[in-house]
């Protein structure tokens, strides 16, 4: 009998027990080994536990209510999802993802690598570091694990397997509202909207109908285009850094979804980045933001087009043409989808931590102005955005329209 036959909500105390009787090939000096929680996500409790003789590792645990709301309850099979993902992704992107050692799904916890040596992505970017190997690592992250699970590249009875373990209703239910509906109608009440731009946002949201009328188009397809499996929610604050390595983490949004929805939040969550250094006057740094813009659309371009004819198994998608417009439906989906992404964290009841710390209340409401813009010609005009210089030439719109409007 072991405390960790029945699932409950661990604290720092229990996890400990749990690590030293989950791990116990790791020598740990029981003297000195303690837990800190450390999360910092909207979700879970994600805890590290280490000891003075330099042992670590970090556990994650679901609980059955979120953390951004006791309201809300979902199925703590998050946990596996995240974990099976992971296990794939390794096969794919290695050296791209953290290592798990072990998932439990009475506990709904997950034991992984350590990566304290790196930072969350967001903070980094917040102290306006910057990382050269970024747009290189991300794209080949994205362009192998989204690509290998597609029908073009894997056999049709298996992909549908895959997408059926990979149901993932609630999680995805999250993302239908909090992503692709309530910003546009605040139907439930739970958008957080910057005061001095509650008017703006009322006419540039509330209040607009084509706007309304491509991101229900867009939510039909989020639900409906099982193309491969994403991670679900790729923003900055999923993925850990240092100078010469990327890990991405946090998959519990995965599913089968349009590959543009991953891309979108990647590209969206520099331009928040973006937003940051502009309030904060670090012209260096916004333009290590837009170069990188440039070189994750466009790496992503080359290395997909090139992995495409290694790893094409379906006839037809060997037919003439069909890479080319296989690619610009996910450009276009993947411009839809930064705007979209911009829109709700902006506006919605999960924002981000790059625009709300903007402590000038002209300089946020001009971010906030800016995302907005940029969102809906991402939106409105999806099939011009092919390159990284499409989106600069939008941030660039978007800032004399904000100068004119005084
Ligand atoms: C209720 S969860 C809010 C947000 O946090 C997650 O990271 C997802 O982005 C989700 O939309
Ligand atoms: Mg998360």
């Amino acid at each position: 009998m072991s405390k960790f036959d029945k699932y409950f909500l661990m604290d720092v105390n229990d996890v400990v027990d749990y690590v030293l009787e989950k791990l116990p090939n790791i020598p740990w000096d029981k003297a000195t080994i303690k837990a800190k929680e450390i999360g910092d996500g909207n979700l879970n409790y994600v805890f590290k536990v280490s000891d003075d003789k330099g042992n670590s590792t970090i556990v994650k645990h679901a609980g059955e209510t979120l953390r951004i709301s006791a309201d809300m309850k979902v199925s703590t099979d998050r946990n596996r999802i995240e974990s099976e993902i992971l296990q794939i992704q390794n096969k794919f992107a290695p050296g791209l993802v953290p290592e798990i050692y072990m998932y439990d799904t009475v506990m709904s916890a997950c034991i992984m690598e350590d990566l304290s040596d790196h930072q969350l992505m967001r903070y980094a970017l917040m102290e306006h570091k910057t990382f050269p190997k970024f747009a290189d690592d991300i794209t080949t992250y994205m362009v192998n694990t989204l690509l290998q699970t597609t029908d073009v590249a894997m056999e049709h009875k298996e992909k549908k397997a895959k997408v059926k373990s990979f149901i993932n209703p609630e999680l995805c239910e999250i993302t239908e509202d909090l992503v692709l509906m309530e910003p546009y109608m605040d139907v439930k009440g739970r958008n957080i909207v910057f005061e001095p731009n509650a008017e703006f946002v009322q006419r540039e949201l509330y209040e607009d109908e084509a706007l309304q009328l491509e991101v229900a188009k867009l939510k039909f397809d989020f639900m409906n285009n099982a193309q491969a499996l994403l991670h679900g929610d790729l923003h900055t604050g999923s993925i850990f850094v240092k100078q010469d390595s990327t890990k991405v983490f946090d998959p519990e949004f995965a599913f089968y979804g349009p590959i543009g929805y991953d891309v979108g939040n990647v590209i969206a969550n520099l331009i928040f980045a973006w937003d940051n250094g502009k309030a904060y006057g670090n012209e260096e740094f916004c333009n290590w933001i837009l170069k990188t813009i440039i070189e994750v659309i466009g790496m992503f371009k080359t290395k997909f087009l090139k992995a495409y004819d290694e790893v094409v198994t379906e006839p037809m998608a060997k037919v003439k043409g069909f890479k080319e417009w296989y690619l610009d439906s996910i450009l276009a989906d993947t411009a839809s989808y930064t705007g979209t992404e911009l829109i709700r964290r902006t506006v919605g009841m999960a924002q981000v931590k790059d625009v709300t710390t903007i402590a000038d209340v002209e300089m946020r409401k001009r971010a906030e102005r800016l995302n907005i813009y940029v969102a809906k010609d991402c939106i409105m005009n999806k099939c011009k955005f092919k390159t990284g210089e499409d989106y600069i030439e939008a941030i660039k719109k978007a800032i004399e329209k904000i100068h004119k409007e005084g």
